[in-house]
């Protein structure tokens, strides 16, 4: 990689756009729409469905799914098959109004004409008019207009380099190795076009399902006005989701795209990475370092170079020649162990997976039918067309390898997919797509084989089914780990994120609390940011924030590139270890309740990290806040994210927060000014919660039998205590102890919901008033 600082880089990053409001074109649409409306528990849908003429309908979707029931996404084993719209959904349901629209040029300002028959109005228009209008402006470009009243802000779309509100400022979602992490560059790795509108004390949610390049231009020129520009010759569906709650409009969301399964439980503990550890003495030795200085963790994460010569599913003879017993070495002191896959096949006559994969022509291709070779690590590669179900098993099966020397975990990089000198390859002002056959490749789709352009968005996210499928297929009943760096609407079904090669820049440090808030809202809630960062040189005092703030991402993984310093906990001397350690500690010490924040995201969607208009949409000033955030309902985060500061302000919404560390609490719905030292945990808890917490432990092997302390924060409080075996499936089938619980002058209550769990722990207290006393959990 070459450095970031050539003056060249900047040269071109200046040439970049960082506006794109829409023209109003001419109409040409000539082809069909329909116009459904559904209700979700309550919350009204619509759907525009549009496509054009020589066609017959939409094309399929791969990011909507059918929830079985809430909580529960379709079998993965089972292909996706198009659900009838909405009969099957779950929660109460008012039939569909259906109207089929035939092709004609008045007719193609739907939503004009439907506001004007009373349904669309009806329910959105009284709250926010947005006054949704589309048209087809030329055979590849669709352009859709809305308003935006002023002081309406704008939330989600994905993984976005911006802070949280994303209004006056243009959003290009076309899948990207944004290796240099500058704004200026707006296409990131994954694209979501979910759009969340807040106006007052209402949510909006705007779902427009292409996996097409799409510009939302969220009012750029501040006249209210905003637009989205998709380049497709296929159509497309739009869903405009409530007015509702925030915590709905998500919630629908993830009705519709699915919802992630419960992470097993070591996935949630620390991870450490490098690109990349290369021999497997220096594995050990890192593993080494964990256990003898007591610093907790669970996974070590292998990068490209345990492969021989780059290519997947192999492992390097002369670097890792004991690669299986490494594994098993690393398992027996409780570490998991995650591999780098990546999509870019070596072209080598051979290697088997390249035989295959040409044999079986399971490769992309390009518009001439010759199997599309890209540069990528292993140099010249052939890339497999994962939007083909059998090209996904094939794919999942080669997973074998990993499984049986003992992988627990798979790390998809690279599948937007990067290639080497080809990072843009539909230039950034295009405004129409080149023709199917000279978009890089080709793809089969279930219409038939099309353009890459018309689909790259998928890319990421079908790579990471098939390693999920795979995983789950090859361990049965065992929670799949995947992590992958790019991704579309529903990726969450499948994968962990992270944010790609941020640097360690303070500056990135502040900005990945926006931008994993925004990526909670747009479904994806297991998400995190590389800690102390990737690119760059990491400082003692910048890891030891990183680690403050990271205790609280949901993917916390420490991971830097080869070029820079070490960036280990221990990497700074003792101080620095000594401050990251008790962040790592911390982590370890909430896991239960961090774990209750997973089984609730898995139920309803909800993100762990939540804006603050989450729980108080009232509350003017707090919606505008992006440097501090809630930790599900009880805890508030608000970390040092500058260099060199000790103070900074905090604003506690209404209520009474006590600091996490101890000391009388404050009166909330003012600022304050609070002093973290580098020590600190950057942390307030909501009166009246009881959290409950681990004793330290080195890794969550030991997490079962750990001893849990109810920590009451205030004179009474309630709490929810969730545990399982924390790695099987079967808590889909009840078998899971769930608690509710109370503490009123100073008694624990404890009411079960489910006692489907034969549980080993034994040891439960109860921390009140600063005295922690033995408590039972029994049906009272
Ligand atoms: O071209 O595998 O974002 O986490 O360490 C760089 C090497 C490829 C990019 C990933 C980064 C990873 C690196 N990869």
């Amino acid at each position: 990689m070459k450095p970031v600082e050539m003056a060249s880089d900047w040269e071109s990053a200046r040439k970049l756009p960082t506006r794109a409001e829409a023209k109003r074109r001419d109409n040409v649409f000539a082809g069909q729409s329909v116009v459904e409306n559904a209700l979700f528990a309550g919350v009204e849908v619509i759907r525009v469905s549009a496509w054009p003429k020589g066609h017959n309908a939409p094309p399929h979707s791969y990011a909507i799914v059918h929830a079985v029931s809430p909580g529960l996404v379709e079998d993965a084993n089972v292909p996706y098959e198009e659900e009838p719209w909405p009969d099957d959904m779950d929660d109460e349901l008012e039939g569909p109004e259906r109207r089929v629209e035939q092709s004609n040029q008045d007719l193609a300002r739907e939503f004009a004409d439907v506001i004007e028959d009373g349904q669309w109005q009806e329910v959105v228009d009284p709250i926010l008019p947005l006054k949704l209008e589309w048209q087809q402006s030329s055979e590849t470009c669709w352009q859709f207009f809305f308003d935006l009243a002023p002081g309406a802000r704008c939330l989600g779309l994905g993984e976005r380099n911006s802070s949280l509100n994303l209004r006056s400022s243009s959003h290009t979602l076309f899948n990207t190795d944004n290796h240099l992490h500058i704004e200026s560059m707006d296409s990131m790795y994954k694209s979501i076009p979910f759009l969340i509108i807040e106006q007052g004390e209402h949510f909006i949610g705007l779902f427009l399902d292409s996996p097409a390049r799409q510009r939302w231009d969220l009012d750029s020129l501040i006249t209210s006005q905003a637009s989205i520009e998709l380049l497709s010759r296929r159509g497309w569906q739009l869903y405009c989701i409530g007015p509702s709650t925030l915590p709905n409009i998500v919630k629908t969301f993830t009705t519709l795209t699915g919802r992630a399964k419960l992470p097993p439980m070591w996935a949630i503990g620390h991870q450490q990475c490098r690109w990349s550890y290369p021999d497997q003495e220096t594995v050990i030795r890192i593993a080494h370092e964990f256990r003898q200085r007591r610093i907790p963790c669970d996974g070590i994460v292998l990068d490209i170079d345990y492969m021989d010569d780059y290519r997947v599913f192999t492992s390097s003879a002369e670097r890792f020649p004991d690669f299986k017993d490494l594994i098993s070495d690393l398992s027996r002191n409780n570490f998991k162990v995650t591999a780098i896959i990546d999509p870019g096949v070596k072209e080598d006559s051979k290697y088997f997976v390249y035989t295959d994969g040409v044999k079986h022509d399971y490769f992309c291709k390009t518009g001439d039918d010759k199997v599309f070779i890209g540069e990528v690590w292993p140099g010249r590669s052939a890339f497999p067309d994962f939007l083909k179900q059998e090209v996904r098993m094939w794919w999942a099966a080669q997973h074998g390898f990993h499984t049986e020397n003992g992988i627990a975990g798979i790390w998809n990089d690279m599948n937007e997919p990067a290639i080497f000198k080809n990072q843009e390859p539909l230039a950034w002002d295009a405004d129409q797509l080149p023709a199917d056959d000279d978009q890089l490749f080709m793809q089969e789709t279930p219409e038939g084989r099309i353009g890459h352009f018309e689909v790259r968005n998928l890319y990421g996210s079908m790579m990471s089914r098939s390693s999920f499928e795979g995983m789950l297929a090859l361990r049965p009943n065992q929670r799949p780990f995947v992590l992958t760096r790019s991704g579309y609407a529903g990726v969450q079904r499948y994968a962990a994120v992270w944010l790609g090669d941020n640097m360690s820049w303070w500056h990135h440090l502040s900005r990945s609390i926006p931008m994993l808030l925004n990526m909670g809202m747009s479904g994806v809630a297991f998400s995190g940011v590389d800690i102390g960062g990737f690119g760059h040189n990491c400082s003692g005092e910048l890891l030891t924030r990183w680690y403050a703030l990271g205790m609280f991402y949901p993917f916390f993984r420490n991971h830097c590139w080869m070029k820079g310093d070490a960036q280990e906990p221990w990497a700074f001397g003792p101080v620095v270890e000594a401050h990251c350690k008790k962040f790592i500690e911390t982590r370890y010490r909430l896991l239960p309740y961090i774990y209750s924040l997973f089984w609730e995201n898995s139920r309803s969607g909800a993100p762990l990290m939540r804006p603050m208009a989450w729980h108080y949409p009232e509350d003017q000033f707090a919606r505008e806040l992006d440097d501090q955030f809630l930790f599900g309902e009880n805890l508030l985060v608000a970390p040092i994210v500058e260099r060199g500061r000790t103070w900074r302000s905090v604003y506690l919404p209404e209520g009474l927060w006590h600091p996490f560390e101890g000391g009388e609490p404050l009166q909330g719905g003012q600022v304050y000014k609070i002093q973290w030292n580098l020590d600190a945990i950057p942390v307030f808890v909501k009166d009246g919660s009881l959290i409950p917490m681990s004793d330290v432990i080195q890794s969550t092997e030991d997490y079962a039998r750990a001893p849990i302390t109810f920590h009451c924060f205030g004179k009474s409080g309630r709490g929810v205590f969730f545990e399982d075996d924390g790695n099987s499936l079967d808590y889909e089938n009840g078998d899971y102890n769930e608690w509710r619980l109370k503490v009123d002058d100073g008694q624990l209550i404890a009411q079960p919901v489910e006692l489907g769990f034969d549980s080993r722990r034994k040891d439960f207290r109860l921390l009140y008033n600063g005295k922690a006393e033995s408590v039972t959990l029994s049906i009272s």
